[in-house]
């Protein structure tokens, strides 16, 4: 299977994070994607290519132009303000305020209104990477339709927390969500996207709630108690006519692997059901045991198996690189979703 990866990646890092009131280096580190990639190369997945620079139009099938324009944008704005160091929001609106529908002039309003939290900064060079990160989603989505049977796509930053117009969660540009539209946009229907990382991806979720062109089914930590909290639940079906195309899987803090699995195979099941002609994997690894923000206790041959089962789709099929924070094992599980897939 080719992988498509640019180093262009390095051009994202937020130093920190807060984590559980501590300010500690950020999870969501260059290094990741790195580990990845050398574990694609030692076991010999295939070839590894640089993906082009695709149009923002092609991002713009997903994200609003305006929310495009501000995440160039917003580096220049906020040194112009004569502010250092990286772009940050500090504060969301609360339940008990009225909800705005269009962006406030203010900087710092205006960050606030384009994410909902902190786990990620904006850098000078955010933006190109993000971009970067979505032209590899989008070249290899071009490989499955010019006809491989699968392609993987090493995106970092990853992108399954990222809606329309915000960011959050380590997310800026929704790749999975791209390459999905992309699919669309060049012969298919319909377009499955099984999201097997431990986060619920939110931004995937509001993206395609109401359309029926997009299957979502989503594994995660219950949002009772996971990041992203808020959204996430079984009871958000869709709406409208996507009604019923929005499957959520909430799992408990412990998750062992075989009630993983069974919500896998439901999931399975109901995917095969919705008869997809693409499929695209939200690959997170972040469901292993040994994961630092995460609570679900797979081992690393349970990523084979999960890669076997996709297989057994038929589909043709794009894995986009998500969430995996044990770097220790990140190449390991990441890869063995891959092998696994080839048999
Ligand atoms: C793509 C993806 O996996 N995004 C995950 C974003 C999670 N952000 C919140 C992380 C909070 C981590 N704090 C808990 C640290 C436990 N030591
Ligand atoms: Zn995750």
């Amino acid at each position: 299977m080719k992988t498509f990866y640019t180093a262009d990646h390095h051009l994202h890092h937020s130093g920190m994070e807060l984590s559980f009131g501590r300010i500690v280096e950020t999870f969501e580190m260059p290094e990741r994607a790195e580990i990845v990639l050398r574990r694609v190369k030692e076991v010999g997945l295939g070839p590894v290519i640089e993906p082009p620079s695709y149009e923002r139009a092609v991002i713009e099938r997903i994200h609003t132009p305006d929310y495009v324009d501000f995440l160039e944008n917003v580096f220049a704005e906020w040194r112009a303000a004569g502010r250092d160091g990286e772009v940050w929001p500090y504060s969301w609106r609360h339940r008990s305020m009225p909800a705005i529908d269009a962006p406030p002039s203010g900087l710092d309003a205006r960050l606030s209104y384009y994410s909902f939290d902190m786990a990620g900064s904006i850098t000078e060079t955010t933006w190109r990477a993000a971009k970067r990160a979505a032209d590899t989603a989008l070249a290899g989505a071009d490989a499955v339709l010019s006809g491989e049977r699968a392609a993987f796509s090493l995106c970092r930053p990853p992108g399954h927390h990222a809606g329309r117009d915000f960011f959050g969660g380590y997310c800026y540009l929704n790749n999975a969500a791209i390459a999905a539209q992309r699919f669309l946009d060049n012969g298919h229907a319909r377009v499955a996207i099984f999201d097997v990382d431990y986060h619920h991806g939110n931004g995937t979720q509001e993206i395609f709630y109401d359309r029926d062109d997009v299957l979502l089914a989503s594994l995660h930590g219950d949002p009772d108690f996971e990041f992203p909290f808020h959204l996430g639940y079984a009871r958000e079906r869709g709406a409208g006519k996507g009604e019923g195309y929005n499957l959520n899987y909430p799992l408990p803090a412990g998750t062992p692997w075989p009630q993983w699995q069974a919500a896998f195979e439901d999931a399975h099941e109901k995917i095969r059901a919705y008869e997809p002609s693409a499929l695209v994997i939200s690959l997170g690894v972040d469901a292993f045991k040994d994961d630092p923000i995460s609570q679900f206790k797979l081992e690393s041959d349970h990523f084979l198996t999960i890669g076997r089962r996709i297989a057994d789709f038929g589909l043709p099929t794009l894995f986009v690189m998500e969430g995996g924070y044990a770097t220790g094992a990140l190449g390991l599980n990441a890869v063995n979703v891959l092998q696994g897939f080839e048999g």
